[in-house]
């Protein structure tokens, strides 16, 4: 035992093991200690201040990155209670921040946050951070408390001052321990400024600041009277709505809530987000079943009873129904289950018909009172409904019959000979002649070649159908070897690493970005997965001597030449030609080579902000392009030398 500890009493110590744990096993109740861990203790936080907010209790929450990457939550709400508990026998606010998991039982009531790894505690925070200070306005006293050293107490609970006009509220204010967060601690302002905005949407009327007071100073506020309304309103703003109002429909059940907002675009695909109790249910759940099924009733009821949809022709499906279909569902439910792998499935039965009834009673007194908007919906449904049918067939041409169906492929793929997907790549490459010399220059074994010849079909604008009669796409996807849309099975993906390979100009980023569109739209999990990487051809290359160094860009150069200029060594630099140019020896020591190449892989970790981007990228206005392409080339990560 450590010298300092020995006065603790025995609860004192059952608490510090309790901490230690966290400690010990971070991972367990924060999920990692890489960026996205760090970034839970602050949402850990936030959800204390937010259920305050929700419980009616205050409108604001502010949350402040300070110097040196110091989190400090506020609220105005009634402040933490500053009596002793009787079970502890520590203050409430003592047994808050250093008892595993008394939040729930020591806090107000309302909707909980208990979602995923949500709701693990303040405590834990307490146990992760180099030192916490909380602060409570109550009663026209300040009361303060500090922890440190992963969380123990280093002052008792003190009344430290008198505060004017009967303020009230709690702030919490603290610093990552950097010996639990090796990786970083310093906080993104971009992720705290999404989630931040999203849980503002979540819950209209509530004022969420962000204030970033590092190097670069920055503030947002975030108030939406509107809710999930102007939610919608801001994922269609970069597509073209094909009816003026957002759909809004709200009902509650037994203390059950359900609120859903939703608008048509004229694009091709979903955007259907759900949420229970402000958590991103990625995987869905009965909240979203639920409102799946009374759409697609809904919408085809509408269409047979109007004589749109005929008595002989097939229903519309749900897929029908959903095309082009942008949509928030929030249920905030007191007693949430979680399901599924990432525990982000609402699997509470009751739910389902809950939000089944609401939707569809909604809905249906939407399509009555609007004809016009309700024409224009079911138009657009039955026009996927006949797509979904010829691409159907389309689909047919790009099934491979075996393994060794070369048929299909036109002779362009030219396949590696190995068949373990695991050790296996393919190349797209822009072009004829880098193709042919990455045929030459590449590892015959492993390494499959896609030489490219002209433009790659835009998806964003182009239903299934159209994509699939494209010769360039249903080469891809027949080499892929996974199928398309609903047939789509990533275990049967036949590479492991898929290998945009562009010059590194104006047109080789806008095929890259033509195809990242084709796989976000049809082949997502290839991307989620991260099996897909651009190649990086080097920009310059410097000879000294026998050696050849490869570089980058501009500053990496001129890195390497200070080097060399230290050491007194002369050499000789020469800006590199284009794929096209290389021949295969120069191709395959540049950027094919696994040993000596350098890839990017290419992530999608925000499916919204992805989503968004792309559609900006490839929408009419030109301007938002261009500026998401340089953005798109800097913000790449290099990897995998
Ligand atoms: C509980 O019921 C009595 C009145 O206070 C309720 C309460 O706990 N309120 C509360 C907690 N407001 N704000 C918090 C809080 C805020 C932050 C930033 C962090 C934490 C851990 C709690």
């Amino acid at each position: 035992m450590k010298e300092e500890e020995r006065h603790y009493n025995d609860s004192d110590i059952q608490v510090l093991e309790g901490l230690e744990a966290v400690r010990k096993r971070p991972g367990m109740y924060i999920g990692s200690t890489g960026e996205k861990g760090l970034h839970h203790l602050v949402w850990e936080i936030v959800d204390n201040a937010v259920d305050e907010a929700l419980a009616g209790f205050c409108d604001d929450v502010e949350v402040i990155i300070d110097k040196g990457n110091i989190i400090e939550v506020r609220d105005d709400g009634r402040g933490m209670p500053t009596g002793i508990n009787a079970k502890t026998g520590l203050s409430t606010i003592e047994t808050i921040f250093t008892v595993l998991h008394a939040g729930g039982k020591f806090g107000g009531e309302g909707y909980k946050v208990s979602g995923g790894l949500h709701g693990v505690g303040a405590s834990v925070v307490n146990a992760l951070s180099e030192w916490l200070e909380v602060t409570v306005y109550r009663d026209n006293k300040i009361y303060h408390q500090r922890f440190a050293d992963g969380g123990k107490p280093a002052t008792s609970l003190e009344v430290i001052g008198e505060c004017e006009d009967n303020r009230t509220g709690t702030t919490v204010r603290f610093k990552a321990d950097p010996t639990i967060f090796q990786e970083t601690t310093v906080y993104n302002y971009d992720t705290l400024y999404k989630r931040l905005q999203e849980i503002a949407f979540l819950n209209k009327g509530l004022g969420i600041k962000l204030i970033d007071l590092r190097e670069d100073e920055k503030k947002d506020t975030f108030l939406y009277n509107g809710g999930i309304i102007e939610y919608v309103a801001l994922l269609n703003k970069t597509k073209k709505p094909i009816h003026d109002d957002i759909v809004y429909l709200e009902g509650e059940e037994n203390g059950i809530q359900l609120e859903v907002a939703c608008q048509y675009n004229d694009s091709y695909t979903p955007a259907i987000y759900s949420f229970t109790n402000n958590i991103n249910t990625y995987e869905g759940g009965t909240h979203e079943d639920g409102v799946k099924m009374a759409l697609t009733r809904v919408i085809n009821n509408y269409a047979k009873n109007a004589k749109i949809l005929k008595e002989n022709e097939d229903s519309l499906t749900g897929e029908d129904c959903r095309e082009g279909l942008t949509m928030i569902i929030s249920c905030k439910h007191p007693d949430p289950q979680f399901e599924g792998q990432t525990k982000t499935k609402l699997g509470n039965s009751e739910v389902k018909k809950i939000a089944n009834d609401v939707f569809a009673k909604g809905l249906e007194r939407y399509l009555m009172e609007n004809p016009n908007d309700a024409r224009v919906i079911i138009d657009k449904c039955m026009t996927a409904s006949r797509a979904r049918m010829a691409a159907k067939k389309a689909r047919e041409l790009t099934r491979r019959k075996s393994d060794l169906d070369v048929v299909n492929f036109g002779g362009k793929l030219v396949d590696c000979k190995e068949k373990d997907p695991s050790v296996c790549e393919i190349f797209l490459v822009e072009g004829d002649s880098a193709g042919g010399s990455a045929i030459k220059g590449r590892d015959s074994m492993t390494q499959a070649i896609l030489p490219l010849r002209g433009k790659i079909l835009n998806v964003e604008k182009a239903r299934l159908d159209k994509a699939l009669s494209n010769e360039e796409i249903r080469t891809i996807i027949t080499a892929f070897g996974t199928g398309i849309g609903g047939e789509f099975d990533l275990s049967k993906l036949r590479y492991n690493k898929i290998i945009i390979m562009t010059d590194a100009d104006v047109d080789g980023s806008h095929i890259r970005v033509l195809l990242l569109t084709l796989f976000y739209r049809f082949f997502r999990p290839i991307v989620e997965e991260g099996h897909v990487y651009a190649a990086q051809p080097p920009l310059f290359c410097i000879k000294h001597g026998k050696n050849i160094k490869y570089v980058l860009d501009i500053k990496e150069r001129d890195k390497y030449i200070a080097m060399l200029n230290e050491k007194k060594t002369s050499y000789e630099i020469t800006r590199m030609k284009g794929l096209g140019e290389m021949d295969a020896e120069e191709l395959n020591e540049t950027t094919m080579d696994i040993n000596k190449r350098i890839l990017r892989k290419i992530t999608v970790d925000d499916i919204i902000e992805a989503d968004a981007a792309f559609s900006k990228l490839m929408g009419e206005e030109v301007e938002p392009r261009r500026k998401f392409i340089e953005e798109m080339a800097l913000s790449a990560k290099n990897i995998d030398i």
